[in-house]
């Protein structure tokens, strides 16, 4: 599979198992699973067929790995950026000491008043490191990095957890744990 097919079988995932399995009739159980079959007949039915080889591939080859699949591969789901109620049961974790936040200017003023908040997502994404919130900031513009104190927040009670691709996860961030640049 070319990269040009691979980022489209990749998106049409994201669109399906994060924001809209309805829109091709598709279910995700309480945890965010679907089933592949189900998947892959509704994707056909839909104008997009999709072999179960291009899931696979996508799955293993995905930049991000977004997507995992269930050890007896029957079934999948996105790894997180849902806007779909699911409940992933991820462990709460104690994050690291800091984390970060890639975002662009245009957001700063409302971000010093209001904080970090998910907006579409269920949850506030950030990165282990600053390289990754870079290129998370520069899908929108010239990326801006906030240093999130994590570990203090994690001490006033604020619950983290981890994805399985390494996106930490919480609810909010208040401006006074921001680091601005
Ligand atoms: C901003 C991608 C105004 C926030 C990436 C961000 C990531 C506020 C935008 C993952 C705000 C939300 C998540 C406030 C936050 N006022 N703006 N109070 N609080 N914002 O896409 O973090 O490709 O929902 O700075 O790589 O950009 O989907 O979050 O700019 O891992 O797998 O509101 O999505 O991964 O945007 O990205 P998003 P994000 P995938």
């Amino acid at each position: 599979m070319n990269e040009k097919r691979n980022v489209r079988v990749s998106k049409f995932l994201a669109r399906h198992l994060r924001h809209d399995p309805a829109r091709i009739g598709l279910s995700l159980d309480a945890q965010g699973w679907a089933v592949v079959d189900e998947l892959l007949d509704a994707a056909a039915a839909h104008g997009f067929p999709v072999t179960r080889a291009e899931l696979e591939e996508v799955v293993a080859t995905n930049d991000k790995q977004r997507y995992a699949l269930s050890e007896d591969g029957s079934r999948i789901r996105a790894n997180q950026g849902h806007s779909v109620a699911v409940e992933l049961e991820l462990p709460e974790l104690a994050p690291p000491h800091v984390l970060f936040h890639g975002t662009v200017p245009r957001f700063l003023a409302a971000i010093r008043a209001e904080g970090l908040r998910p907006m579409s997502r269920h949850a506030v994404h950030l990165s282990a490191d600053r390289e990754t919130a870079t290129r998370v900031g520069a899908r929108r513009g010239r990326a801006v990095v906030l240093t999130v104190a994590a570990g203090y927040m994690h001490e006033q009670g604020h619950i983290f957890r981890r994805s399985e691709n390494g996106v930490w996860l919480t609810a909010a961030v208040p401006p006074r744990c921001l680091g601005f640049p």
